[in-house]
């Protein structure tokens, strides 16, 4: 049928492409203005309107379209899942109707031999130590040796430290600035002064001279107050800038939103109460109590949400006794249900928790190994505090399924399964990192939860650590280094995800609690590995995944891919220093997380409140801040550090709690027996 109307608007859009001439052109522009003036003020208003709008949203989209890009490799954004049967392993809460059958694991030497044959007895030696290793080449000075002439300006404004230098003439030479305050040691002070004292820059050699003093030990209350600091201050920009909403934009001054659910104030809880800060705890406590509802038409991820808002309130509740967190605990969880309604009882990355609606991603029925693996912990404990066992019995379907599910190699899980079938797919790729990880981190702190009863949750542990040392684990050149690479159809890629540094942590907790004392060894070498992730930077901070020389033709154990150069402000390192130092008492550990604090410091802190992730994390002058604080910086970064440095061991007993996945310390069940 002609249609006029529609033929003008073809005209219109598509002229130029069909203009063959400069006549034809000339005749098609002279027809399309008559046409266009043929319409009428209200047509021509309308498309008028149609294409600012299209042109506005372009605008708009393309921040966080490149975001998206910018975070498709960064594990916290997740979309998928798995499913379960049922069968064997249940860690009956005290308090529960049934019993655990026995086989009782009081600690690993007392494991039958029959349950896990050969899992005393590594097959695989250890790699040998490393040697000591050189210093990292000098990159980092005290920060008044470092030129900081291009410093951007989101790290210097609202009065922060400003130090200008004179040359001898007492004429302006160059400024160094300090783009923290309060945090400081004295140490570096005391180097500042000195320096400055010449009157003259910092060379390259007096960087060295200064970078090679001992450091003046700074004493752990100092520390700790240090932390808080850090804190308070990231806590000045979500206040100011996002309170009440998912996350802090630090340098934009405004927020970002995921869930929609004050994704940073939840996460947050229990680190304050920890830190002892008693005016924010109250605020925020107040923000719980009068603002926040879970009752909401909005899809949340199931994993995230579960690891941070239920973890999250369930450790806040066991902290302060406080039965509001218990309330919203049992809410949100509640809400969280319909995720499990899948055929294979796998459940779904996406829940409506204002609906009651669960889906997978629009893209796939499979889900992330990881998620479906690493909720464990949050609804077991939410079983136990309500005598429901809904919650426990859907976690633990999908256990028992992974448990038995074929596929594994040497007790490694691929990343995906299907909420269909419930069988894993896209085999043949393994890794500890995105995707993958907390599912061996869940499977020891679930038998230590549950009061080392649950047999095949550490045999399963015990396997994935030797099929880690067969599969995965290799030694750099020059220095040895120990990491865990990935195993992609056989091939072994020498690369680790940031994220990987959580097991020098779960190996040396097994460790303590009765595993091989191998495990401790091979936790040593590996936290020695992500040190030097740290080390080694330009900034003193890791980049998000680290490729590692086999055999090094450049001098270098670690490079680092131009997309791979990001810091997003993780916890893990962190995580595994506090371990590490709780059971060595090793001071060295503390000093590397001090070193962190100070890097951190240095290059993610912005003046005005908060602290940012940034893109390239071998750029000391422009470390390219990505503006945006992720609320596991406050859940866990800074509680892991403020842990590490507390002289207080009974703070958080490592025998009494188990942290989550998100930083969230839930009690280990008190012995039925
Ligand atoms: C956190 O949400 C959790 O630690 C999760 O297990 C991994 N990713 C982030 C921190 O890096």
């Amino acid at each position: 049928m002609y249609s006029p109307q529609r033929q003008d608007f073809v005209s219109l859009t598509l002229g130029d492409q069909y203009s063959r001439s400069y006549t034809n052109g000339k005749h098609r522009r002279q027809s399309c203005w008559r046409k266009w003036k043929q319409l009428s003020r209200l047509q021509r208003s309308l498309i008028l309107f149609l294409l600012a709008f299209l042109f506005i949203c372009g605008i708009l989209s393309y921040p966080s379209l490149t975001e998206q890009w910018r975070g498709l490799s960064d594990r916290s954004i997740k979309e998928d899942w798995v499913e379960m049967d049922n069968g064997g392993l249940r860690p009956i809460p005290p308090g529960l109707v049934p019993k655990i059958p026995p086989g009782v694991v009081p600690g690993f030497q007392d494991i039958p031999p029959e349950v896990m044959p050969e899992i005393q007895r590594p097959s695989i030696p250890l790699l040998p130590k490393p040697p000591a290793m050189r210093k990292p080449p000098s990159k980092r000075g005290p920060p008044v040796l470092q030129k900081r002439g291009n410093v951007s300006d989101w790290q210097v404004k609202d009065g922060e430290e400003e130090i200008v230098k004179r040359d001898e003439d007492g004429g302006k030479e160059a400024k160094t600035v300090i783009s923290w305050r309060g945090a400081m040691i004295e140490a570096e002070q005391g180097t500042e002064l000195q320096s400055t004292a010449h009157g003259k820059e910092g060379t390259v050699a007096d960087a060295e001279k200064a970078a090679s003093l001992k450091p003046v030990t700074v004493k752990a209350v100092d520390r700790v107050e240090a932390v808080r600091e850090a804190f308070r201050h990231a806590w000045k920009g979500y206040k100011a800038f996002a309170w009440g909403h998912d996350e802090l934009k630090p340098i934009s001054k405004t927020h970002g939103e995921w869930f929609g659910l004050g994704l940073t104030l939840i996460d947050a809880l229990d680190t304050m109460w920890i830190l002892g800060l008693k005016d924010e705890f109250a605020e925020a406590r107040k923000w719980v109590e009068t603002e926040l509802s879970f009752s909401k038409n909005v899809d949340v991820n199931l994993f995230e949400s579960t690891i941070r808002i239920l973890g999250g309130l369930l450790s806040t509740y066991h902290l302060t006794g406080d039965t509001l967190f218990l309330d919203k605990a049992k809410d949100i969880g509640f809400r969280l249900m319909p995720a499990f309604k899948t055929p294979s009882k796998i459940p779904y990355s996406d829940v409506n928790i204002g609906k009651g609606t669960a889906h997978p991603p629009r893209w796939t029925t499979d889900s992330t190994v990881a998620e479906v693996t690493s909720i464990q912990l949050e609804f077991r404990e939410l079983s136990r505090l309500t005598q429901d066992p809904q919650y426990q019995n859907a976690v633990e379907e999908v256990t028992r399924q992974v448990h038995r599910l074929e596929g594994k190699r040497d007790g490694l899980v691929p990343m995906f399964i299907n909420t269909n079938s419930g069988k894993f797919t896209r085999r043949g790729a393994f890794t500890l990192g995105a995707r993958a990880d907390s599912y061996y981190e869940y499977l020891l702190k679930q038998w230590l939860q549950g009061g080392k009863k649950e047999t095949e949750l550490l045999e399963d542990y015990l396997q994935a650590i030797e099929g880690v040392r067969k599969n995965l684990l290799r030694q750099t050149s020059p220095s040895k280094l120990t990491f865990v690479g990935e195993l992609s159809n056989g091939h072994l890629n020498p690369k680790m995800d940031h994220l990987v540094c959580f097991l020098p942590g779960t190996l040396a907790l097994g460790a303590h609690n009765g595993l091989p004392a191998d495990h401790m060894d091979l936790a040593l070498q590996l936290m020695e590995t992500c040190h030097q992730m740290y080390a080694q930077m330009e900034t003193g901070l890791s980049p998000e995944i680290a490729h590692f020389n086999l055999q090094s033709s450049n001098g270098r154990d670690i490079d680092v891919k131009p997309a791979d150069r990001h810091n997003l402000l993780r916890p893990e390192t962190v995580e595994s220093l506090f371990y590490m130092y709780r059971f060595t008492k090793d001071s060295k550990y503390r000093d590397w997380g001090w070193d962190i604090l100070q890097s951190f410091n240095k290059y993610t802190r912005v003046p005005s409140g908060g602290y940012t992730s940034i893109g390239n994390v071998r750029d000391p002058v422009n470390p390219a801040p990505r503006d945006k604080m992720e609320s596991f910086f406050l859940g866990e970064t800074l509680k892991y550090l403020f842990l590490l440095f507390s002289d207080d061991s009974e703070l958080i007993s490592l025998d009494k709690y188990i942290f989550n996945t998100e930083a969230h310390p839930l009690p280990i069940w008190p012995s039925t027996s």
